[in-house]
């Protein structure tokens, strides 16, 4: 810090020294015993640190202890810490433009009015209490569009959300009013969403005059869960923009107090924050911080002091402030936006103020907090405190801002049509949405020649590069697959898959726990040089003008991960957006974005995605937790064309259905399950012939047997196991069905196999999950309608409430009679 104190005053050294002491005393105590709560249940803390007589200790009071709180000392970068010591120690060189801020204060207030006198009794979480918000973001966008920001991401969850709606992403207020009308209700019947969770795009003018393409995402009501949707659609329009993306996408996210410390999903986002698979060159996040959650006060829903502790195990910066001192809070958001622009990093921002009203307008709030809101039932406005401040008149602007609000209702209650606030940008024109349409098929094939080109590329690494022996072995065999000497696996399926994709300008992004080898050591997209554990990623220098390629290993996260990259498939209509889980289980920690966004969007907000789910999948004997992706929850959201859910039985399978994916014009999320002990098995491997088919077929139709008198019907690798039983008994009349896509339901192809073998007596559903999981119940009902008179019935384990034992042996009992069980017949 010698260089700030320096920098002020030329003092002797004795004195600098002196001063410095105690100013490193308030800079890293300092934000403890600021007045950071307006309206005083936050009391300041004392620390004894700062009991200083000295002559500097009023100077440092002042700055560090006053209405901003900076909390910084705990960034390991000593150039950054400077940086924000410099700022809370000079006064900006402008004075804030207090009638702009005065201005918005008064909006942001005179809406809400506007609200509460016209919808009596409707939910509009507003923001009366923390209306200082609005100043701040919009200094906080003018200083980010002075670095450069063209774009703006913000997520935001119910508070104060109509308000950002009208005042920071520029909607005419008369929507907002015809959006409480709720007309057309025949338009959304079973769909849509509620007027505080749906998304907006628009354009802000800032005081300079420049121009902010905002876009305020899509929001379910589950706290936080929009967080990683919104970095990774910051990360995808920053990557269609190239290395510039940082400065000309500025992503903002905003949070209640409550979710910021308690929700899960927002501490995994965080740590995202600085990982080079997911940095966006920083965010903004201001904490609304109202000192209550619902009805639940600080001291029940955090363990620490403040609500942003969290953020203090990163390098990045907290200002607490005062939301009752709009020159402060401004000058904050002007501090957090350079300071972004200058590290790229994350910076919080903690606004503590109050809620006017209840936790939404039908909440009667005395009944909790008695005490607190006798206090808040006298406190004035704070546009009112301000224009008494500063000695500005409001008189006028009221008058005028009345009109406007009262001019724009008359408009939106006279609306016939539901508003739509947002539009998809230009580069989703090309792709279809809604319903699945024959029409949308390509061939996805790609003949050997060209794979031969692409497996030679795939498997060779610069000279000197010390490869390690087993991985050498495999590039080997990977050559010969590519030659047609050697069936092809699973692993190199994906790789030509990816590799086809990435030469036909199609970007590919893959993320997941450990998927740069893969969990089951099948993938191997980085080789590691053993010497000096350099790494070479074949996939990205296949080709000069290639598309980019991005296959990394993940935060040991699920439900931020799959979220942020849902976001990106998002605003990356082009590519190929892939999530693995490491084993399918875990895909229920992240329950809520499949729920919420991936299977719903759609549905909700009219917002399509083409994300896809690698979800290893298989009863294996590996026990509960490493078994099952949960088939049938993924079934059971299947609706209205809303997935597609597959399961390729074989390797050039999958090869079609990743090409397929990226080929058609549709877009619609994609859930595999994926193979683990079928990745090296030759039942499940294809010989290039098979990558030169046509395309993925929905039913893998009975090739071997032509008389035949049953038909087992399956998905995944059980039916491997079926055709080796079949073998093994030396069965002849046994068909094998796969379907390897479940969902839309292929009937037109199973309607086609079942007349096929029009002479058999039995159809039997076979499955490896229990009765009360698999697609068991999705699929009998669906084959009973189209068996005719053919009796259907079913093999699966029995109803379990966990997934699968947790012995090997009692695994291998139950496989064995879950094989004896399908060939024996009805009859016997
Ligand atoms: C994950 C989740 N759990 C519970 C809720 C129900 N809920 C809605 S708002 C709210 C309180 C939020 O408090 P805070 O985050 O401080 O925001 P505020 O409403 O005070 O602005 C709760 C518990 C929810 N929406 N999401």
């Amino acid at each position: 810090m010698a260089e700030v104190a320096s920098k002020t005053t030329a003092l002797s050294s004795d004195a600098a020294e002196q001063r410095e002491f105690v100013f490193d005393k308030f800079r890293r105590w300092g934000y403890l015993a600021a007045r950071l709560d307006p309206l005083g249940f936050l009391q300041p803390a004392a620390p004894s640190e700062l009991d200083d007589k000295s002559p500097w200790s009023s100077e440092a009071r002042s700055i560090y202890c006053g209405t901003i709180g900076a909390d910084f000392m705990h960034i390991a970068d000593r150039d950054r810490r400077e940086w924000i010591a410099a700022r809370m120690e000079h006064l900006p060189a402008a004075k804030p433009d207090q009638q702009r801020i005065l201005e918005r204060l008064l909006r942001a207030e005179l809406f809400e009015q506007t609200l509460q006198a016209r919808f009596v009794g409707t939910k509009r979480y507003s923001l009366e209490g923390l209306a200082v918000l609005i100043p701040l973001l919009d200094r906080v966008v003018e200083a980010g569009a002075a670095s450069g920001a063209e774009q703006m991401i913000i997520a935001m969850s119910h508070r104060g959300r109509l308000n950002a709606m009208v005042h920071i992403v520029g909607r005419p207020p008369s929507e907002i009013f015809a959006d409480f009308e709720d007309v057309d209700p025949r338009s959304v019947l079973g769909g849509g969403d509620v007027k505080y969770h749906v998304g907006a795009t628009g354009e802000y003018r800032t005081a300079s005059g420049r121009s902010v393409e905002v876009h305020l995402v899509s929001n379910p009501s589950h706290l936080e869960a929009v967080d990683p949707v919104a970095m990774g659609r910051a990360r995808a329009k920053q990557a269609r923009i190239g290395p510039q993306g940082r400065q000309r996408v500025l992503p903002v996210t905003l949070h209640g107090d409550a979710a910021f410390a308690g929700q899960g999903i927002w501490a995994e986002t965080l740590n995202l924050d600085d990982l080079s698979a997911y940095t966006v060159g920083g965010t903004i996040h201001v904490i609304v911080n109202n000192l209550l959650g619902f009805t639940t006060p600080p001291g029940e829903l955090h363990s620490s002091r403040f609500a942003s502790d969290l953020a203090k195990r990163q390098s990045i910066p907290i200002f607490h402030v005062n939301g009752e001192d709009p020159d402060a809070v401004v000058h904050v958001g002007e501090i957090a936006a350079d300071y972004r622009a200058q590290f790229a990093s994350d910076v919080v921002i903690d606004l503590i103020g109050f809620r006017r009203h209840g936790h939404s307008e039908v909440d009667d709030p005395t009944i909790t907090q008695p005490l607190l809101y006798a206090k808040i039932k006298d406190h004035p406005p704070l546009w009112q405190i301000y224009a008494r401040q500063t000695g500005l008149d409001a008189a006028s602007i009221v008058a005028q801002v009345r009109k406007e609000f009262d001019e724009s209702f008359a408009v939106g209650s006279k609306a016939t049509e539901k508003p739509v606030h947002h539009q998809l940008p230009a580069y989703w024109e090309p792709y279809e949405r809604g319903c699945y349409k024959p029409e949308y098929e390509v061939s996805t094939g790609v003949d050997s020649a060209r794979l031969g080109e692409i497996a030679a590329a795939l498997t060779r690494y610069p000279d000197g590069f010390a490869i390690h022996p087993k991985v050498k072995r495999l590039l080997e065999q990977r050559l010969e697959m590519g030659r047609g000497s050697r069936p092809v696996d699973y692993g190199m399926a994906e790789a030509l898959a990816f590799g086809t994709l990435l030469l036909e300008g199609i970007p590919v992004r893959l993320t997941g726990q450990d998927t740069r080898r893969g969990t089951f050591n099948q993938r191997h997209a980085a080789l590691i040089d053993t010497q000096n554990e350099a790494e070479y990623v074949p996939l990205e220098h296949l080709a000069a003008n290639q598309a980019r390629c991005e296959i990394f290993n993940s935060s040991l996260s699920e439900a931020g991960v799959l979220g942020f990259e849902y976001g990106y498939s998002r605003d990356y209509p082009e590519a190929l957006v892939a999530w693995e889980a490491q084993f399918g289980d875990f895909v229920n920690g992240a329950q809520v974005i499949i729920d919420q966004f991936i299977s719903a969007a759609e549905d909700k907000w009219d917002l399509p995605s083409g994300v896809v789910l690698l979800l290893p999948h298989g009863y294996e004997g590996q026990g509960p937790e490493h078994s099952s992706a949960r088939l049938e929850r993924f079934l059971q959201l299947a609706a209205e064309d809303n997935l597609q859910i597959c399961q390729p039985s074989t390797a050039a399978q999958y090869f079609h259905l990743l090409r397929r994916q990226a080929l058609r014009r549709w877009r619609k999320p994609l859930v595999v399950f994926t193979p683990k002990s079928m990745l090296r098995r030759p039942e499940s491997a294809s010989s290039v012939a098979e990558f030169a088919e046509e395309r993925f077929l929905n039913v893998v139709p009975e090739r071997e047997i032509q008389d035949v008198r049953r038909i087992l019907l399956c998905t995944g690798k059980i039916g491997h196991e079926l055709r080796a039983e079949r073998k093994r008994r030396g069965d002849t009349e046994t068909a094998v069905v796969f379907l390897d896509q479940l969902y839309p339901f292929p009937e037109a192809e199973l309607t086609a196999e079942f007349a096929r073998h029009a002479q058999a007596r039995e159809i039997v559903w076979v499955q490896e999950e229990p009765a009360n999981m698999g697609a068991l119940f999705y699929v009998v009902p669906r084959i009973r309608e189209l068996a005719g008179d053919v009796p259907v019935r079913s093999i699966k384990r029995s109803a379990s409430a966990s997934p699968a034992t947790g012995s090997a042996k009692a695994h291998d009992l139950e496989q064995k009679t879950l094989l004896t069980l399908a060939f024996t017949t009805s009859e016997n």
